[in-house]
Formats: structure tokens, sequence, C-alpha cells
């Protein structure tokens, strides 16, 4: 008998991996997704399945984390045996611009599907998938980070997760629900949002490098994360809905990089050597040298990065550090892909698109090239 999963947050980066993993499992895939008023399922086109086919595998409908009775409808016409909850306004510093909408869909759109998991009387065939957040930790109190590290959340975004995170584990206890959180740490890949750090550097870089845009405006290059590599993460987040218990688990890689190491990285693998001049918000990195033929939009003495302070947040996480041993002899899981690896594939891929743009303008094809950033 095949399973069925149902995913919220399907037209995102991890709904987009998890979704292939799954139906590669031999899953009945139902994804979740909102109506917007330009196509926005570029992530999943490649494995949409014409929905006049005989017994299509993967099924989207329309709903939102904000509706209680479109969630209650879509899972009980699914009846699903495993829940994802991956929707979320996930962009930390938009959370300080929309805080409580982030608080709706993100804390109480988790709620309104336990609470319709519940009500449907699923709570024991449906087992449920938190998409919880290293953010949890945010004023860190501990290094590394592990499953039992105090909480101390510094945004909108965070304080939303903070109670999904224990409404999860508040329904687990009360209902004996099958469902687990997993605290995932930065997980990156080519289907990063553009606005988030690694993404913005990676595609802003790779167009400069063809010519398509000047410079680079950023916050904190000074922050440390833990980078993962999305696929890695979304094979966990299935492995821990197959134990015979339910368990919360940090994903990490239990590796530490600064923004700054990112942005030398994805210059070196364009040929481009820079030198980081100035301090504060007065810094910027300057083209050193240029080998290779990456790059030709830029020469050296060029001034590719600035600090802009509307980067900066209102209360920033400094540093993070996962630990993930509990992953690792619990379930036997480690990530594949290093850090500098994935740089490298989000280089390799911005870059065959930044190419393609550049081809165009050269042939009067002066396509724009979208400047918003985050
Ligand atoms: P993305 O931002 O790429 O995807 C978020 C998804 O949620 C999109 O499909 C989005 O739809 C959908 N969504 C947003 N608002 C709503 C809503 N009101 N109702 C229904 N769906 C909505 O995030 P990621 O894939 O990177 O992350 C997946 C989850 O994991 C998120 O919950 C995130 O907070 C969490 N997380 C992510 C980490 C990371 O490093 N990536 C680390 C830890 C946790 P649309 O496409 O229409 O915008
Ligand atoms: P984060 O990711 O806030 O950790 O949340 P993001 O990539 O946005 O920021 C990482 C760090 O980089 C610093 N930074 C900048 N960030 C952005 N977006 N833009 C900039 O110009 C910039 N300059 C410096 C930030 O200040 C921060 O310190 C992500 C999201 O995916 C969440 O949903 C998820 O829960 C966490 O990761 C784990």
């Amino acid at each position: 008998m095949h399973k069925t999963a149902l995913i919220t947050g399907i037209t995102g980066q991890d709904g987009s991996y998890l979704a292939e993993f799954l139906l590669e499992k031999g899953y009945e895939v139902h994804g979740i997704k909102r109506r917007a008023s330009l196509f926005n399922t570029q992530r999943i086109d490649h494995i949409y399945q014409d929905p006049h086919e005989a017994k299509p595998k993967l099924k989207l409908h329309y709903g939102d984390l904000t509706d209680s009775s479109n969630l209650t409808r879509i899972l009980s016409e699914v009846q699903p045996d495993e829940v994802y909850n991956l929707g979320a306004q996930s962009h930390v510093a938009v959370s300080f611009e929309a805080p409580e909408y982030t608080a709706d869909v993100d804390a109480i759109g988790t709620l309104r599907l336990l609470e319709a998991i519940r009500f449907l009387g699923l709570e024991k065939k449906t087992r449920f998938y938190q998409a919880s957040t290293s953010e949890l930790y945010g004023l860190v109190q501990e290094i590394p980070q592990t499953e039992t590290t105090p909480f101390h959340p510094r945004s909108p975004y965070a304080v939303a997760k903070m109670y999904a995170y224990w409404i999860t584990v508040n329904y687990r206890e009360a209902y004996g629900m099958y469902a687990c959180n997993g605290i995932l740490f930065n997980h990156e890949s080519p289907r990063r949002g553009e606005t988030f750090v690694t993404r913005k550097i990676t595609r802003g870089l790779c167009n400069i490098a063809q010519g398509l845009e000047d410079r680079l405006y950023m916050g904190n290059i000074d922050a440390l994360r833990d980078w993962g590599h999305a696929k890695d993460y979304v094979r966990m987040q299935w492995m821990m809905l197959q134990q015979d218990a339910p368990d919360d688990f940090v994903i990490a890689t239990g590796v530490q990089y600064s923004v700054r190491q990112f942005i030398i990285w994805s210059a070196e693998h364009l040929g481009i050597s820079l030198n980081f001049q100035g301090e504060g918000v007065n810094e910027t990195a300057v083209v050193a040298k240029v080998t290779g033929d990456k790059a030709p939009g830029v020469k050296p003495g060029d001034v590719i990065l600035r600090i802009d302070p509307q980067y900066f947040r209102p209360a920033e996480v400094e540093t993070l550090l996962g630990s993930p041993i509990k992953a690792k002899e619990k379930l036997g899981w480690t990530p594949q892909i290093t850090t500098q690896e994935m740089c490298e594939e989000m280089v390799a891929e911005d870059l065959k698109s930044a190419q393609r743009h550049a081809l165009l303008k050269q042939h009067g094809f002066d396509l724009p090239v979208s400047l918003e950033n985050g």
C-alpha cells in the first residue's frame, strides 16, 4: 500500500525537494499552494502532473494556513498518513515588518493544522512534522546548540515558531499524536529564495560578474551560521516520521562560517579575488584580481559590495552552530553535501542564468533583472 503525504509550503525550497523525495519513494503527494497573481509553482513545475492524466501522484490544492475551514476540508479529502508543515512566512527580517501576519501563519497556522487533524479523528493515523528552526535559540545560551539548549527567540518569526514548537509537543503529550519537531539550522540550495543571504550573494555576484548589476548591498556580514544543503535536510524530515516513537531532532552540519566567508567563496568560484576595506558601515569589498572568463563584467578596483544599514535587524542572531549528534546516533543521519560544495553549486546555477541574461542583452533583448533585495 502506498502512503499519502500532505505538504504545506510545497512551492517553497524545502517543499519542492521533499515532494521530489516522496514521489521517488512511491508516495501520493498532495500540496497546498497559495493563490497568487503570477505563477508560483516554478520550483515544482518539473514534477507537476497533468490532473487530466489517470491517477496523478502529485496533486495541488489551493489553500492558506490562515484559513481553518480550508485546511480541514483538504485534510478530510486527503486523509494523509503524513503531514509536513513547511508553510510559513519564513523571512526573519520581514517578520519585523509584518509581525502579526507572521504569527498568524507560523504560530496559529500550526495550531489550525493540528486541531483539524484532531477534529477529523485523524490523530492516531496522521503523523505530523513541524518545521522548527535554529532561530529558536536566538541569543545562544550554549555552544553548540542541542535539543536541550534553552530557547531565546530574537524576532517575531522566532517567537511565532516557538509557539509552533510547543503546540506540536503539546498535541503529542495531550492527545498521543505522532508529532515531531525538526529543529533545522539554515539550509540552502539553488532553489533558495532570492532574499536569503546565501542566494542574495550567489545571485548578486553572478549578475555583477556578467555586468548585469553593479553592486551588492549587505547587512551584518560577520553573522555566523551553520549552513547545510536542503536536499540533505528534507531526507531527515522524512526519516523523523518513520521511527517507532515521535521525537524532536536538531538537524545541522556542526560546522559554522561567517557571511563574509560565503561571499569570499562565491567570488572565488567566479575567479574574483576580493579585498575588504574600511570598517563597520563603511566597509566595502573591492575587486583585487580577476582570473578566468566567468567575470567579464568586473575589473580590479571595482567596489562591488557595500554595507547598507537597512539590512541590519532590530535584534540580530549573531551566531548559530548546531550539534547533529542525536540525529546521527538515533537515526543514522549525516549530511552528504558540505557548505563549500553547496556554495559552488549555487554559484554554478546562478551563473548559468546570468550568462543567459547577458547573452540576450548582447543581442538587444534587455530583459530586466529583478533588483529586489532582502
Ligand atoms: P520558503 O520561504 O522557501 O517556503 C515557504 C513556503 O510557505 C512557500 O511554499 C510559501 O508559499 C508558503 N507559505 C507562505 N505563507 C503561507 C500561507 N499563509 N499559507 C500557506 N502557505 C504559505 O521556506 P523554506 O522552504 O526555506 O522553509 C520551509 C520551512 O522550514 C519554513 O517553515 C521555514 O520557516 C522553516 N525553516 C527553514 C529553514 C531554512 O534554512 N530554509 C531552517 C529552519 C526552518 P509561496 O511560494 O506562495 O510564497
Ligand atoms: P536567517 O537567514 O535569518 O538565518 O533565517 P538569512 O539568510 O536571511 O540571514 C542569515 C544571516 O545573514 C545576515 N545578513 C543578511 N541577511 C539577508 N537576508 N540579507 C542581507 O543583506 C544580509 N546581510 C547580512 C543576517 O542578518 C543573518 O544574520 C533563515 C530562514 O530560512 C528562516 O526561515 C530559518 O528558520 C532560519 O534560516 C534557520
